[in-house]
């Protein structure tokens, strides 16, 4: 049986890399796959300092940007990790099967607690056996994400694999990541060589989805570029990284690939280009944010969804956990 597994943390600034990297694909994979689970992971979004408040707001947010997106809350499991508490009681267990070594080559790790690793959580080295537990906890098969999260997702599968080995049982299924689409790795709007990020102290690095028209069409006019017009062809992109990353957003906005997009814009200057990007964000994004604010203030509304989606989602995962219980070897009533 197939099924999908994602999720996107409630940490604030939901930009444009998380919608087109990650939410929109969403969306599409709902009328593929029967069984789709999407997650709140607001247990990951704690191993960095979170204030309360904003926590409960950001869960809502994200929350709001699924259904605003188009993904159907009747048909697809929709809820927030802390509700379902199969996913911590399943990251302990894999604490105990995941080893030091394995965690120790995680890259996300390494940039996020940079050079002061010892200030970093415990929560944040472990967050890739939670992120197992999030998927396997429903036998999860396939997981749609951006390319940033392929490392922990083959740590995933070796997870698996070694539960299934060493309790001697092909229990856990092998992971599939479903990496697809023109915007699998959206970068800042300031430095093309960075990760459009939730985290980066610069707004202006990234669109949220939040930001108002002016907002998007202003960022975008200030977005970093090169002084050569865009190239007729793909190629023409090696070695300019900004100016790939506009291309590439303005292919994942029209649905269309890079090779089209230069077609129309090749030999153009960028004072031609990104007010043509700029209208065509605007007009791809707002009828989302415009749901999206709707959503946000009816939060009794979004915490019902979350609550009627944790309430499925907690079915199917007990059953998982109290078999995982059995083999591990867990008394249980
Ligand atoms: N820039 C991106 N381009 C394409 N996809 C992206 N994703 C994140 N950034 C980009 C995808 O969005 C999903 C949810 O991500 P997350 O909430 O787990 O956050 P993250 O991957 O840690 O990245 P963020 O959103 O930028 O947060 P910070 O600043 O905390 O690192 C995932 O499928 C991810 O691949």
């Amino acid at each position: 049986m197939k099924r999908i597994f994602s999720g996107v943390q409630p940490t604030g600034n939901l930009h444009l890399g998380n919608y087109l990297g990650a939410i929109r694909n969403w969306v599409r994979l709902q009328d593929e796959f029967e069984d789709c689970l999407f997650c709140v992971v607001d247990l990951h979004a704690i191993t960095v300092w979170q204030e309360p408040k904003d926590l409960v707001a950001n869960t809502r947010e994200v929350a709001a940007a699924m259904i605003a997106a188009g993904i159907d809350p009747e048909r697809n499991v929709i809820f927030n990790q802390s509700q379902v508490s199969a996913h911590a009681e399943l990251a302990w267990i894999f604490n105990c099967v995941a080893r030091l070594g394995w965690l120790d080559r995680m890259t996300q790790f390494k940039e996020k607690a940079g050079k002061d690793k010892e200030r970093a959580s415990v929560g944040l080295y472990a967050y890739p056996n939670l992120m197992a537990a999030d998927i396997l906890a429903y036998k999860g098969t396939h997981v749609p994400v951006g390319e940033d999260q392929k490392q922990h997702l083959e740590l995933v599968r070796d997870i698996a694999q070694k539960f299934n080995h060493d309790y001697g049982q092909e229990f856990f299924p092998q992971v599939e990541p479903l990496i697809f689409g023109t915007a699998t790795r959206v970068m800042s709007l300031k430095d093309g060589s960075s990760k459009m990020s939730k985290s980066d102290s610069a707004d202006n690095s990234r669109i949220n989805m939040t930001d108002n028209i002016d907002g998007i069409a202003r960022k975008i006019k200030k977005a970093k570029t090169d002084p050569e017009p865009l190239p007729s062809e793909a190629q023409g992109l090696d070695g300019r990284p900004e100016a790939a990353n506009l291309v590439g957003i303005y292919a994942a906005l029209a649905d269309t690939d890079v090779e089209a997009v230069l077609g129309e814009f090749g030999g153009q200057g960028f004072g031609a280009f990104k007010p043509a990007l700029a209208d065509l964000a605007v007009a791809k994004l707002s009828p989302v944010q415009d749901e999206m604010r709707r959503l946000m203030d009816d939060a009794e509304h979004v915490d019902t969804v979350l609550h009627a989606g944790a309430e499925k989602a907690n079915d199917l995962a007990t059953m998982i956990l109290q078999e995982v219980q059995d083999l591990v070897g867990f008394l249980r009533p």
